[in-house]
């Protein structure tokens, strides 16, 4: 395995940018902003940060919607910015990972507003344009992601553009040469500045079916919000996708030690596909099973099992406890256990990613409805699907707007009353966020934790349990998944390393069982036998 490969014992953190941190008081995070707050991921630990699109853009879908890949939006900063806040990261040995997003651009991109302007443009073939059916209507029945036809008119070509996501996101081509080379040159741009890799946006959907066939019914559409109505077959995962991924490293292994992960979508069964064979494709295809995974130890054992058993015997393991699109997990499983999900995250064999905010225990930020932003909530309401009460703005302090700006921030934060937030955090020596950092200052002195095997115990009564072996030093990891207190018995001696409420002092174990309060979790270094 390639020592180089620093994206296999790192700690990856998503940011939003826009909510991270205002530097200007327009309300909106911005790189001036990230760059004030260096200290504080050099303190956490985190070897990498990925941040969401930082591009320029109309900003109807968080920046995914792009008007120029080799851009930076103005609200954020400047190329200049960038670069200053780039050799700040990587002065305080912490990567970069930005969001690629090659599937989609802003209907405002000059290649679109090109390609939408005649059948006869230079970029005529450069979207995804079809003539309409016999009636006049729709190419076919394929559906847009963010509700209704994923078809849309356009006038001047007398044709439909397809768009997976909104209206104002119309899909490249990907069967088209000179759009993999637009985008190859957009990733190089980056690449050049030092950029360390990239998380490759909606990469499962990147060509569709030629044929334009209609989409199935969904057999379990029952209650499900439109869009998931049909199963996406002739729109989702074709087989020429991997060709397009595999284009996409070939881009990224011009340049040693970059590393591409990607979002893919579907079920675990499908996530081996994405490390491909003769040909590479993603170093980590993004794995969201923990989110959404049934809280208790057999479920958990399970849905970890079904992952690892999914994935190729070289596929480094990937774990996502929180991102921009998906439900605050805290809000799911609560505090208590939130500790437990963050041990779980730091010793299970596989890179971690948790979204700025896990680290306090945040939960979801209630909205209310004259202050929504999300798109989704207003083409599918009535779904639960709205994602600002995620990307709400990070609380530092307890001051009103948290620390984060001076002036309006662009969605609210929570009350500030009792709200977990970084200051008091880092005052308590056994907060959340102490928990999160320890368990990261464990993982880099146990190499055992970053890349020793993995071993599962067979769970006892509510206690997820698992060892990670590094030649001959073992250590065992014992997790409560319940309320009340648990024994746990093992094979062996060991020394207690660490505990989920970071107030047992690192003592022997000797007699080869632990009385686990509820909601703990241990890591014990097993003596060698
Ligand atoms: O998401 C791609 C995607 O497949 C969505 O269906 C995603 O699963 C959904 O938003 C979940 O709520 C990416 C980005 O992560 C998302 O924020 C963007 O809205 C989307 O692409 C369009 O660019």
């Amino acid at each position: 395995r390639d020592e180089a490969a620093w994206w296999e014992s790192a700690v990856i953190y998503e940011i939003a940018l826009i909510s991270f941190q205002d530097s200007n008081g327009d309300g909106r995070g911005d790189l001036a902003g990230l760059l004030s707050r260096i200290d504080y991921l050099k303190w956490l630990g985190v070897g990498a940060v990925w941040l969401t699109p930082i591009y320029k853009s109309p900003f109807r879908d968080l920046g995914y919607d792009i008007s120029d890949y080799c851009s930076i939006d103005p609200a954020y900063g400047s190329l200049e910015g960038f670069d200053r806040l780039l050799e700040a990261l990587h002065g305080a040995g912490i990567r970069l990972i930005l969001d690629l997003v090659p599937n989609h651009t802003a209907n405002d991109h000059a290649w679109f507003v090109e390609s939408a302007s005649s059948r006869n443009s230079a970029k005529a073939d450069w979207y995804v344009w079809a003539d309409p059916a016999e009636n006049g209507g729709p190419p076919n029945n394929w559906l847009s992601r963010f509700g209704g036809s994923g078809w849309e008119w356009c006038e001047a070509r007398r044709q439909y553009y397809y768009h997976s996501f909104l209206v104002e996101q119309p899909d490249l081509n990907w069967r088209n040469p000179q759009v993999r080379a637009a985008i190859a040159d957009a990733m190089r741009f980056w690449l050049d500045r030092g950029v360390d890799g990239f998380r490759v946006d909606a990469s499962a959907v990147l060509i569709k079916d030629r044929l334009l066939r209609d989409n199935p019914a969904n057999p379990q559409a029952e209650g499900k919000p439109p869009p998931q109505r049909q199963t996406p077959v002739f729109t989702d995962d074709r087989p020429e996708t991997m060709d397009c991924i595999e284009f996409i490293r070939e881009v990224i292994d011009a340049y040693p030690g970059r590393m591409l992960c990607g979002e893919v979508q579907g079920k675990t069964d499908r996530i081996g596909h994405f490390y491909g064979n003769d040909r590479p494709r993603l170093h980590l295809p993004l794995n969201f099973a923990l989110l959404d995974s049934k809280w208790d130890a057999f479920s958990l054992q399970a849905t970890i099992d079904a992952y690892l058993n999914a994935i190729p015997d070289d596929g480094w393991p990937v774990w996502i406890i929180g991102g921009h699109d998906k439900q605050r997990i805290a809000s799911k499983i609560g505090e208590a256990q939130m500790r437990v999900l963050a041990m779980l995250l730091m010793t299970l064999r596989g890179t971690p990613f948790f979204f700025m905010g896990d680290e306090i225990g945040r939960k979801r930020v209630p909205i209310p409805p004259d202050r929504v932003r999300d798109p989704f909530e207003k083409l599918v309401p009535g779904y639960g699907l709205c994602r600002d009460p995620e990307r709400a703005p990070m609380r530092w302090d307890d001051s009103p707007d948290g620390g984060f700006t001076t002036g309006r921030p662009w969605l609210p934060l929570e009350p500030s009353d009792g709200a977990a937030n970084i200051a008091a955090e880092q005052r308590d020596e056994r907060s959340i966020l102490a928990l999160f950092r320890a368990l990261m200052t464990l993982r880099r002195e146990h190499a055992g934790l970053q890349r020793g095997g993995y071993e599962p115990l067979r769970s006892q009564n509510d206690v997820l349990a698992y060892k990670r072996r590094d030649g001959r030093n073992e250590i065992l990891v014992a997790l409560n998944l319940a309320a009340e207190p648990r024994k746990f018995h093992w094979q062996g001696r060991g020394r207690l390393l660490m505990s989920t409420q970071l107030d047992r002092p690192p003592e022997p174990v000797p007699d080869a069982s632990i009385l686990l309060r509820g909601n703990e979790g241990v890591i014990i270094a097993l003596e060698p036998r």
